[in-house]
């Protein structure tokens, strides 16, 4: 006979403790008889369907039929028995053969392919060219995305107006215009302010290779993306030489590209170093011929020579900044580098279109699985 809810005769605690605890044991016994989805479904709304569930007749009838003197009690013991009733009638589920019915895997079907997925070319070229300077002792930094003027500029000799600024089209937190120019906050432009906060911590030798995300106000294009991917460098000294910028950087250049590249130094400027230059090598896609087969090399321009990044003897007055922690121009040198990965990640997969690696379309990126 399927339960009901009985009128009480008595509202005594123990009358109410045994009209719960049947009511309780009815209820488990059902909810191990369900055999289907349907089953299921019918039996909790027999026991929470909100109007004329189980549960609201035991209200009804126990709780609102109680006399006043027993309303507390009644009460207590129906809220008590509604919570243990709900947690079971939510508990239950479809069992015995039903549940095997509902439970049975058709093993000889396909399993769900949960891709891997592989390192995104980017990560993978910064971790490869990070892993170069690893090897020759240089330890990683990073640092905050979102820096202030000062050390994304004026630690790095740009003084305030200087034009390097705008050229480098900053992105500036909004609402800023309050604070101290230098406490402006910005996205940083290059990872070279970690460079700064590094020296202020770690005194002179400096050996340091810095991956990261930085931010240019540059319209998206095939070679430009206002969010991309440098690495620099760092090494500081006594009598560092700009032998040591070469000896360096042929080295790793060769250890990235291949033992027969060869590297050329041209002069240039950035505001951080002095004298700078920009180092080219021979082009690791034609192999310096400016050829691939009788078809101009586009990624050398047919030049046979591939710009890899800048470099320079770090500018005295950038030490100015750091002096107090023992970078005494008149003591240290330096050298320094940097370089955007994501080209190199283009020239290196033939990848034309520095979109396509941000646009997260997997057909694009499980080619480099
Ligand atoms: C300190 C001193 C000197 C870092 C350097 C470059 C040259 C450079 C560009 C490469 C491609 C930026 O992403 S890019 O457009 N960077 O050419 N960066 S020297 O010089 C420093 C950095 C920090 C304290």
């Amino acid at each position: 006979m399927p339960y009901t809810v009985p009128k009480l005769t008595d509202y005594s605690a123990a009358t109410l403790e045994r009209a719960a605890n049947e009511c309780l044991s009815a209820c488990t016994a059902e909810s191990r008889e369900v055999r289907t989805d349907a089953g299921l479904k019918s039996f909790r709304d027999r026991w929470m369907a909100r109007k004329n569930g189980i549960l609201n007749q035991i209200n009804d009838r126990w709780l609102k039929g109680a006399p006043q003197e027993a309303k507390r009690e009644a009460g207590i013991q129906v809220n008590a028995l509604k919570a243990r009733i709900t947690e079971l009638v939510e508990g239950a589920h479809v069992s015995g053969a039903g549940a095997l019915d509902n439970e049975c895997l058709d093993i000889s079907l396909p399993g769900t392919r949960r891709p891997l997925g592989a390192e995104h070319p980017v990560v993978r070229t910064s971790n490869e060219i990070v892993s170069v300077f690893a090897k020759l002792g240089y330890s990683v930094a990073e640092g905050p995305v979102v820096e202030s003027d000062y050390y994304n500029f004026e630690a790095l000799n740009f003084p305030p107006n200087h034009p390097a600024r705008d050229t480098q089209d900053t992105l500036f937190i909004a609402g800023q215009q309050s604070k101290p120019p230098r406490e402006r906050l910005l996205l940083r432009t290059h990872t070279s302010p970690v460079q700064i906060r590094t020296m202020e911590k770690m005194a002179p030798p400096v050996r340091l290779v810095i991956p990261g995300r930085v931010h240019r106000n540059d319209p998206p294009d095939a070679s430009h993306s206002p969010m991309f991917h440098q690495i620099e460098g760092l090494a500081v000294d006594t009598n560092i030489t700009f032998g040591d910028l070469k000896g360096t950087l042929d080295h790793a250049m060769k250890a990235l590209f291949g033992s027969s590249v060869r590297t050329h130094f041209r002069p240039s400027f950035f505001p951080f170093t002095e004298p700078s230059a920009e180092l080219y090598v021979t082009c690791f896609i034609c192999g310096g011929s400016g050829k691939r087969g009788s078809d101009p090399c586009r990624p050398c321009k047919q030049t046979g020579w591939i710009e890899v990044l800048g470099c320079g003897m770090v500018d005295p007055n950038v030490f100015e900044f750091v002096k107090d922690n023992g970078y005494d121009p008149k003591r240290v040198s330096g050298f320094a580098f940097g370089m955007g990965v994501d080209r190199l990640a283009l020239l290196k997969y033939g990848v034309d279109d520095i979109q396509l690696f941000f646009q997260g379309d997997v057909r694009f990126l499980q080619q480099f699985g």
